[in-house]
Order: structure tokens, then sequence, then C-alpha cells
């Protein structure tokens, strides 16, 4: 029998956290994204919100290892060919620097490349499993939910970059494959703080329509 921790303070109501059957995920905290000089900065964005969450993130990934829970992170990443990224992605917007090509930190969001790595203070331990992922969703011509069905995991716990493209499409992929989400709101960045905030409201929303979000320390409270 399952048992269950409820984190009481969780919007829109209580998250009925089952340890040994939740795992926590990772979006995207790789270099591309949060460093100066990577493809976010690129884009014309601030990293800044990004690098602020480190801290939060790295304090909930040292608690949630000492209690042995499931780590996955994630990258957005493509094939050295690019045969998995769109000619609609690479070309949208017409962007200076597009997939594929040599930026400051090898090749933009090409696998093995400098800038595709995690950024070192969340490095994954080898027990960890790590989804190269071709799109925003981590679901999305990525193992990951045959690897949870085999590990028996029904609840994740989302962190991670950016809240509003590739952390809420990775959650409303594992909402309607039936995994309960809870979205840690000090532990998730956007370039555009107000877009962070829409979508903490809209994942809630509707009696939690997406999923769940707190705190880290209410969540940490919970896992103690
Ligand atoms: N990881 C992720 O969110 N990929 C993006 O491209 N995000 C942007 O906000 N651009």
């Amino acid at each position: 029998m399952k048992t269950h921790t409820l984190l009481e303070a969780a919007k829109p109501f209580g998250f009925p956290l089952s340890i040994h059957s939740a795992a926590l995920i990772i979006i995207d905290m790789q270099r591309d994204f949060v460093e100066p000089g990577g493809f976010g900065e690129s884009l014309g964005n601030r990293v800044q919100p990004l690098q602020d969450i480190i801290p939060t993130v790295q304090k909930v990934l040292t608690c949630w290892r000492d209690r042995e829970g499931l780590v996955i992170h994630t990258r957005e990443s493509h094939l050295p060919d690019l045969t998995d990224c769109p000619v609609s992605k690479r070309d949208r917007g017409n962007p200076s620097l597009r997939i594929g090509d040599k930026g400051p930190m090898g090749r933009i969001l090409v696998r093995g490349e400098p800038g595709n790595a995690i950024i070192e203070e969340l490095s994954p331990l080898d027990n960890e499993l790590v989804i190269d992922k071709p799109g925003k969703g981590a679901f999305y011509g990525t193992d990951l939910h045959r690897l949870l069905q085999s590990l028996g995991i029904d609840q994740l716990i989302f962190m991670g970059v950016t809240t509003e493209v590739c952390v809420q499409t990775s959650m409303r992929e594992a909402n309607d494959r039936g995994y309960e989400c809870l979205l840690l709101e000090d532990a998730t960045a956007s370039y555009f703080p107000h877009f962070k905030q829409s979508t903490l409201e809209m994942i809630t929303a509707q009696g939690a329509i997406v999923g769940w979000t707190s705190t880290s320390e209410e969540f940490l409270k919970a896992i103690e």
C-alpha cells in the first residue's frame, strides 16, 4: 500500500506526495539556456532570472539525493546531423544564430557540445537518468514514459527552465499520461517573469488542471 505525505500548502489544494513512486525531474538546466553566451542569450534574453534559481534547485536536488529518490535530468538537444530538428524549429524568426551553428560554447543545442552540458552545479550523478529531448516536452521523441512506467513512477516533481516553454510543455505531456505533477515555484524560471507567474496560475487553475505548485521549502519539509 502507498503511503502519502500531504503537502498542505500546495496550490490549489494539498498534494498527496508518495515519495517512493515520485521522481524529481530537472528540465534543461543546461549551459545553452542558463549561462551568458549560450543559445538563450543569443535569442536576446536575460539569463539572470535563470541563474537566480540555481542555489534552490541545488538544495532540493541534494535533499532528494539524500532520500535516495529517483532523479531525472533533461537536455534539449539535437543529433549532430540535425535529422531530429525540424527545419521550422531551426529557421523560426530568422535568428542570427541557429540550432547547429557554432556559438561561443560549441554548436548550439547539439548533443555532446560544451553548451549542451548540464551546468556544473547540478551535474548528474552516474546513477541518474539523463534524457536528451529534441522537443520542448520531455516525452516527445524520448523513452521517458516507458522508463517511468518500468520504475513504477506516477508522480513527477518539476524544477528547471523555462517555466512556460519546456517545463510547462513537459508537465502537460506528463499530465495527459496520468502522472501527478508538482512544480516547485522558486526552482523554476523564465526569461520573462510575467510568463512564469501566468504559467503557475494556469497550471493550478480549474482544480489543478495541469497539476500543483508549491514552494521548495514546503516540499523539503514534507520529505525531511
Ligand atoms: N528549455 C526550454 O525552455 N527551451 C527554450 O527554448 N526555452 C525558451 O524559453 N526559449
